[in-house]
Order: structure tokens, then C-alpha cells, then sequence
């Protein structure tokens, strides 16, 4: 492999969010998280780092919003902006700047962009048919468009990509488009538009990546071949819209830049606003690294277009790797802003405070780094309680209270160690390279995974030297292991830096270590004897089942309020004859008895009045009635159903019930008292 380019400063991008909503752990797990860590690692080791955040303020997405709240723009992007802003910081995301698109700032940087691209004559000026919206007397860009995917058939295609196959589109690629202002079916009607050639770009695109950077990952990289081996086709990138960056050239009033070209130098523009008189090193030196970490339905943007863009512009490098991650889903469902399938950060901020390494620790762990992936409560629960409790918080909480106990909190002098503790120094020694290098290549699962693996060893050599018991007998072998022990604490101060870091703090607390540093990872000395301890702080705590049950239970209302809303009657079935009708005898019965089938968790067994000698009916509506509240009601049944064995009982008919949206079974019944064994008809 051709050797690795020697760098001086690394720009970190994390993609902007739209603020049109708070962010949900999809975002997080996808693209913060691991973001943050990588960053925290960086700074660990002392280098030049900058992480660039910031909403992302302009397009369709935010005006549709506006448009169905009845407010502005501004209105939506001030209120999500800060919702943004503030649950990031919560989580302890550590941008060094979370600017917006709608700065000045931006909006000159963006406009320049443009104006210069335009000068240089590197767009292409195109008239062509573009959907409109005449009952609206709307352009239809981008969302405002939905339709069938011509790829995969996803109908729930938007103008400009389909989220559920990746492409990116354009409008009038969909089949059977429709406005998502009306709903009406759109016209074409000409319009001007300014459009960057990727095909001219695919040549340079095209060595720069599959020859290049056969090093990424191979989502990404897989990705971006079949885009490039497809033909890139010119994209516009303006739209008729009246929010966004005006098109800053002659004849092109009513139009903005399109969000897409717009959002990337976000990027440039938020770095400016951090670093006015040195950004240009960080995105045009030599010896400069950038790296975008995006979701994957966000690799268009960043690989192929927002380059192309760099390159016309011809004075910016290109991102050195771009390690995009899959999807993650929430208890098994595609995440969902519109069904409010999520859990929200600021939500989760406020049902869990103090617990925002328990996230951090789950969305790592479970990142969708090479495929999606699933978040579930359960398994937050499990790992909180059998990982961060049961491995890491009790090894330190052992350490620590131990020295306590036998030392009064002052670091014990380690002797003679023995090759059962030199062969534990040597485990741990290692774990720092490999570490390091899961880190340097984007593998933020493998690397908590290693760091993991440090709080295993110092847990296994605790329970293996057992110092409690040879503290009547062997005080100065009890002062080696409680000093191996503690320094084994001090690396997981630093290995848990990146990923937990509010844990980590408190662990430096409890050791009196005031910064941790990369360097000194896999060392037996970075806490000196004599020096003291403090009591012992609980890292992590059970979360109960309690606790889980509410955060389910919502979700569980959630889903079935989405089934609801979406509920459409069956088609009715094909005409009957009176004669068929007839067939049926259907009756009137009252409940005499009624309780649970043994051994079977869906059926009760009736006992019915049927005005002749009774009779014993079982359904299948356990899961919905407490069978005490049916004694005493009236309910219809076919008292000609064939007669049948359920679980042991014989059912003599079928009691009637109609199953609601969210497959809910209601008992049908008069809804008036009426004779037991009367017919309904
Ligand atoms: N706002 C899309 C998204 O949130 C877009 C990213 C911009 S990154 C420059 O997925
Ligand atoms: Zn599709």
C-alpha cells in the first residue's frame, strides 16, 4: 500500500441536521457519536483538531414544515436550531463551533462560492420543464414532489432522492408525481435553471476515489462506484423557492441556491466563524486532513457532488476519507420523524439525566457501521446494567473503595510483582495499539469494545489476587495489587475519555489525575505511591425494568396511533344473496360466566344464556377483556357454528366481535336489552 500522507491538522465536518426537528439517536449513532469520539481521540493525542458542526436551515424541508405549522421559515429553524444546539451539548458533543446556514456568514461564503463558480464558467444554463403547483401557484422543488422511485418502487419518493434505496433523483425521474402541497398532480412549465456538470468531473472523480481511496469503507466506497460506473449527469443547483441564499447573478430573481449546494460550504463558512484569520489552513493546506462524517443517504453529497464543487472551485483540498455509516433503527422499525418513530435526544436528556455516557456507550456499541442496525430499550437496559455496571463501574468502584479501606485512599507502593501480575500489565499494554488502531480507521465498535477489555482485565486480576483475603496475612503483596489495580483505573481514565466522557471525568476526580493523555496508555506508573485517592463515586446504576417500561409503553402508544391514522376499510366483499344471509343464525345470548381457558392465553370460555339450555362458547379475546366485566352482557354469536375443541373445551357457536386498526377484538352486542336466544337478522 502506497505509504500514508503525512499531516499537520485534521478538520472533522459532522453533516449539518435540518432544523426541522430535534435530532433522534439515528443522527447520533450515525454521525455525532462517532464524530465525537474520533475528535476526543484526536485532541487526547495533542493534535490540531477542529470539529465544524451546525444546522442546516435552508430547503424544502424546512418550509414544508413552516408551511404545516403556519409560521415562518425562521420561525421553525430559531426554534430547532436551539433545540439542536443545546441536547448536542447535553450529550456532550464537542463541536468547536455549531453555527447556522442562515448566518451572514454563511450567506456570503455561499453566494461567493456560487458567484466565482459562475464566473469561471462552470455551470451550465439550462431552460427546462419543472413541476408546478397551480392550484398552490407553487414551484414543486425537491420534497415538495412525491412519487414512485423508478429504482426500487418506493412510493414515497421525493423529487430530489429516495430515502428508501439511496438514489438521488430528479423531479421528473418519478413515476406518478404528485404535490406534496395538494396533493394535486403537478404540470410542467419552463424555468432557468444553473446546473453543475458532474460529467465533466467524473474522470478526476472517478481516479480520486476508486483508485485513490480503495481504503473506504466499502459502503461508501461500493456506493460510489455504482454511481460513477452509472454516468454522472448534470445537477441543477438552484431551485424556485423563496427560501434559501438568493442566486447572486443577473435574471435569476425568485430563485435561491439549491440546499444541497448551499449546506456543504456550511462547512467552510462555520470554520470561518471560528477561525477568522487562520480557517484557510484547515481547508487548503497541503498538510490539512478532512474527513466528513455523514449518514449513508448523505454519500452523493459529500463524495461526489460537494467535490466536483471543490474541484471547479480549485482551491480547497478534498476530504481525505468519509466514513459513513448504515442506518439505525428503533426497535426494529425504519426511524421515522414523520411517524415520530425516534427516541429524541432532548427527550432522552430529560428521562435520563446524568446518564448520557449510558447512550453514548449503547449507540457505540451497537453502531451500524457496516450494516443497520437495531436500538432497543432492552438491550440499553442489559448492556447499562451487565456492562457499564456490572464491568466497568464495579472494577472502579472496587479499586477505589478497596484503597480506601486498607490505605485510607493513599496510593500503596507496588514491590516484587509476580508473572501472574507481569503477564496482566502485558494484556493491557496491548490494548492501547489495538485501541489506536480501531480508532484510526473509523472502527469506534471494535475500539469500546478493546477499551472494554480493559476494565475485563482489571476485573479478572482483582478476583483472581483476591487482596481482601490476603489483607491479615500479606500486607505488602495487598499494596502491589492495589497499586496495579489503580493504575489499571488510570488507563481507563484514558481509554473512556473519547467514548464515556463524563464518566471518565468523574474517574479523574476519583484519582486525582488532571488531564488524561493518549501517551500514557498501557503504562504502570501514571499514578505515583503516596499520592491519595478520593472516596469512591458510583459511575453507573441498575436501571430497573420500570424505568424501560415507560420509554416502551410509548412507543407502543406511538405505533398504535400510526396504525390508526393510517387505517383505510377493507374493500367490501363480493354480493351475497338474502339466502346466504340466511344461512347464518345468528342470536342473542347473555353472559352468564365468564373466565380464562387454562393454559391458554388468548381464549375465554363462556357460559351463555341462549333462552334454551345454555351453552359454552370459546373465543379468542383474553388479551382484551377482564372476563368479570363481560358477566351480565348481552352479546351476539352464530349459534350454528360447528361444534369445536379449543384447549380442551368444547365451543358450541362463535361469539361476534369487530377487530379495530390495531387488531384491538371489540365484542359486538344490542345496544338494548333484548331476550336471550332471540335471532338477529
Ligand atoms: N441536512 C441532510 C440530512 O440531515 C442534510 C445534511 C447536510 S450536510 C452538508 O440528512
Ligand atoms: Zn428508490
Amino acid at each position: 500500500m502506497e505509504e500514508k500522507k503525512k499531516y499537520s491538522r485534521t478538520l472533522v465536518t459532522t453533516a449539518l441536521p435540518y432544523a426541522n426537528g430535534p435530532v433522534h439517536i439515528g443522527h447520533l449513532a450515525g454521525v455525532y457519536v462517532p464524530a465525537d469520539i474520533y475528535v476526543r481521540y484526536l485532541r487526547l493525542k495533542g493534535e490540531d483538531v477542529l470539529m465544524i458542526g451546525g444546522s442546516d436551515e435552508h430547503g424544502v424541508p424546512i418550509t414544508i414544515k413552516a408551511q404545516k405549522e403556519g409560521v415562518t421559515p425562521q420561525d421553525i429553524v430559531d426554534r430547532y436550531h436551539k433545540i439542536i444546539k443545546e441536547s448536542m451539548a447535553g450529550l456532550g458533543i464537542s463541536f468547536d463551533v455549531y453555527g447556522r446556514t442562515t448566518s451572514d456568514m454563511h450567506r456570503r461564503t455561499a453566494s461567493d462560492f456560487f458567484k466565482k463558480l459562475y464566473d469561471n464558467g462552470e455551470f451550465i444554463e439550462k431552460t427546462s420543464e419543472q413541476f408546478y403547483d397551480e392550484e398552490a401557484d407553487q414551484w414543486l422543488a425537491d420534497r415538495y414532489i412525491t412519487g414512485t422511485c423508478p429504482h426500487c418502487g418506493n412510493d414515497g419518493a421525493y423529487g430530489d432522492q429516495c430515502e428508501a434505496c439511496g438514489t438521488s433523483l430528479n423531479a421528473t425521474d418519478l413515476i406518478n408525481p404528485k404535490s406534496a402541497i395538494t396533493g394535486n398532480v403537478p404540470v410542467l412549465k419552463e424555468t432557468k435553471h444553473w446546473y453543475m456538470p458532474l460529467d465533466k468531473w467524473e474522470p478526476r472523480l472517478r481516479q480520486w476515489i476508486l483508485e485513490d481511496h480503495k481504503e473506504w469503507k466499502t459502503n461508501v466506497y461500493g456506493q460510489c462506484k455504482s454511481w460513477l460506473d452509472g454516468g454522472l449527469q448534470p445537477r441543477a443547483v438552484t431551485r424556485d423557492l423563496n427560501w434559501g441564499i438568493p442566486v447572486p447573478i443577473e435574471g435569476a430573481e425568485g430563485k435561491v441556491l439549491y440546499v444541497w449546494f448551499d449546506a456543504p460550504i456550511g462547512y467552510i463558512s462555520n470554520t470561518k466563524e471560528l477561525r477568522p484569520d487562520d480557517w484557510e489552513k484547515y481547508w487548503k493546506a497541503d498538510d490539512t486532513r478532512i474527513i466528513h462524517f455523514i449518514g449513508k443517504d448523505n454519500i452523493v453529497f459529500h463524495c461526489l457532488i460537494f467535490p466536483a464543487m471543490l474541484m471547479a472551485e480549485g482551491t480547497y483540498q478534498l476530504p481525505e476519507n468519509v466514513p459513513a455509516n448504515e442506518f439505525l433503527n428503533l426497535e426494529g422499525d425504519k426511524i421515522s420523524t414523520s411517524r415520530n418513530w425516534a427516541v429524541w435526544l432532548n427527550e432522552y436528556l430529560e428521562d435520563f439525566p446524568g446518564k448520557q455516557d449510558v447512550l453514548r456507550y449503547v449507540l457505540t456499541a451497537n453502531a451500524p457501521e457496516a450494516k443497520d442496525n437495531d436500538f432497543t430499550w432492552k438491550d440499553f437496559q442489559d448492556r447499562n446494567n451487565n456492562e457499564l455496571v456490572a464491568i466497568l463501574g464495579n472494577f472502579v468502584n472496587r479499586a477505589i473503595v478497596l484503597t480506601n479501606k486498607y490505605f485510607d485512599g493513599v496510593i500503596p507502593e507496588a514491590h516484587e510483582l509476580t508473572d501472574y501480575d507481569r503477564a496482566t500489565i502485558e494484556e493491557f499494554k496491548g490494548v492501547k495499539d489495538e485501541l489506536g488502531k480501531a480508532l484510526d480507521t473509523f472502527h469506534f465498535r471494535a475500539a469500546l469494545a478493546e477499551a472494554m477489555k480493559l476494565a475485563r482485565i482489571g476485573n479478572k486480576y482483582l478476583a483472581d489476587t483476591e487482596p481482601w483475603k490476603l489483607a491479615k496475612t500479606d500486607m505488602a503483596r495487598v499494596e502491589t495489587i492495589m497499586n496495579v489495580a489503580l493504575q489499571i483505573t488510570a488507563n481507563l481514565a484514558i481509554a473512556f475519555e473519547p467514548f464515556l466522557p463524563f464518566s471518565a471525568e468523574k474517574l479523574r476526580k476519583m484519582i486525582n489525575m488532571e488531564c488524561a493523555d493518549w501517551n500514557k496508555l498501557g503504562s504502570i506508573d501514571i499514578l505515583k505511591a503516596g499520592e491519595r485517592v478520593e472516596k469512591p463515586v458510583l459511575l453507573f446504576e441498575k436501571i430497573d425494568d420500570e424505568t424501560i417500561k415507560i420509554q416502551t409503553d410509548r412507543l407502543e402508544r406511538i405505533k398504535q396511533e400510526n396504525i390508526l391514522k393510517n387505517f383505510t376499510p377493507k374493500a367490501v366483499a363480493p354480493t351475497v344473496t338474502f339466502d346466504d344471509f340466511q344461512k347464518l343464525d345468528i342470536r342473542v345470548g347473555k353472559v352468564l360466566d365468564c373466565e380464562k381457558v387454562k393454559k391458554a392465553d388468548k381464549l375465554l370460555k363462556f357460559t351463555i344464556d341462549d333462552g334454551m339450555k345454555g351453552r359454552t362458547i370459546v373465543s379468542g379475546i383474553a388479551k382484551f377483556y377482564n372476563p368479570e366485566d363481560l358477566i351480565g352482557k348481552e352479546v351476539c354469536f352464530i349459534a350454528n357454528f360447528p361444534t369445536r375443541k379449543l384447549k380442551g373445551v368444547e365451543s358450541q357457536g362463535m361469539i361476534l366481535s369487530a377487530e379495530d386498526a390495531d387488531g384491538r377484538l371489540v365484542v359486538i352486542g344490542p345496544q338494548g336489552e333484548v331476550r336471550p336466544g332471540v335471532q338477529v337478522g
